[in-house]
């Protein structure tokens, strides 16, 4: 057995001076303290040995196993860590992740919701599918009016339609609380239209309601020029025109000055007027007591204006190549 010993001693010491790579250190590792390395079944052995020289031959193979740890820990400071095949360059440059970007019907809605959130409005939203009496009758609009011909929309049955403007999310408003109203209503609406350049089936609205004692139409005037110019720009000249609408007595429209390479000229941007009493008189809000202005325009529209855009289908199509340009 020490013959043994003294042998196993005379290789580590001979391997011990070829330790020049990590993979080297780990092969010698194995060879002698593995499972099956040497030292170790020298350790197995020792059970055999004469109980008189176990002391002994013990302290010679401990001194192997410490001889062994040595020799490798000195080479491995030397050779340092494996690197495995598929080692990570840490100083390459990383992937960028794809974030994507607001759509310009988002960049528009929320524009038009920070400047009417300043001018003390705040949001409220309503289902698409609506029935027939908000999204008509209580807005002043009976079954057989003319108005329902040019806002013709889908109809789910007799009762229920897609919204052709989200006014029936402020007559919810009006319903369910009570006067002063400050609310903007943004959000998808339907019209029975066949689909080209400028029509869409499908588009988007902001309506506006105010509703307190003593609202006139100066306060009307004065929020939506306050509102182009802050959309626009400081220098935005608007002019109204009467116009007609069954929920609002007075009505008009509002037009804004538009320069362009061939000079300028009016155009409209949106309806407006002062709400129609009989739909105040609906909504349990007494019409001697309280008056209010509201208006509506179209969001598609706006965006077009705003970033030149030339076809309102682009802005449902979700185009990378389009998308990516806002
Ligand atoms: C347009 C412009 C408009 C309204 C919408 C409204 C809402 C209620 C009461 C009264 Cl709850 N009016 N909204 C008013 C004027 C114009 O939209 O061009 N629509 C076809």
């Amino acid at each position: 057995m020490k013959e043994k010993i003294a042998d196993i001693r005379g290789q580590i010491e001979a391997d011990a001076g070829q330790l020049n790579s990590p993979e080297a250190v780990e092969a010698f590792r194995i060879r002698y303290l593995g499972k099956k390395g040497a030292v170790t079944l020298l350790f197995k052995e020792l059970g055999s040995v004469d109980k008189a020289d176990r002391p002994e031959v013990g302290k010679l193979i401990n001194e192997l196993r410490a001889l062994t740890t040595e020799k490798m820990n000195g080479a491995a400071a030397q050779a340092g860590p494996i690197r495995s095949k598929d080692w990570i360059d840490l100083t390459l440059n990383g992937r960028r992740p794809a974030i994507g970007r607001k759509h310009p019907l988002t960049i528009v809605a929320e524009e038009f919701r920070q400047i009417f959130a300043r001018l003390g409005f705040s949001v409220a939203e309503g289902p698409e599918v609506e029935s027939d009496y908000l999204n008509f009758e209580a807005l002043n609009i009976p079954k057989l009016h003319p108005a329902r011909d040019m806002q013709d929309t889908l109809y789910i049955s007799d009762e229920l339609v897609l919204r052709t403007h989200t006014s029936p999310v402020q007559i919810r408003t009006m319903m369910t609380g009570n006067p002063p109203f400050r609310v903007i209503a943004p959000g998808r609406v339907y019209r029975r239209d066949t689909l080209d350049a400028s029509h869409s089936p499908c588009f988007h609205q902001v309506e506006g309601l105010c509703v307190d004692k003593g609202v006139s139409l100066g306060d009307l005037k004065a929020v939506l020029s306050t509102f182009s110019k802050q959309m626009f720009g400081a220098n935005t000249k608007v002019r109204f025109r009467p116009s007609f609408f069954p929920f609002t007595e007075p009505s008009a429209e509002m037009d804004i000055w538009w320069e362009s390479s061939k000079g300028g000229r009016w155009l409209e941007l949106l309806g407006c007027g002062m709400v129609n009493p009989r739909v105040l008189e609906g909504v349990d809000v007494d019409p001697a007591v309280y008056s209010g202005y509201a208006f509506g325009l179209g969001i598609d529209r706006m965006a077009m204006l705003k970033f030149g855009i030339d076809d309102i289908r682009t802005l449902f199509e979700n185009d990378m190549r389009f998308l990516e340009q806002f």
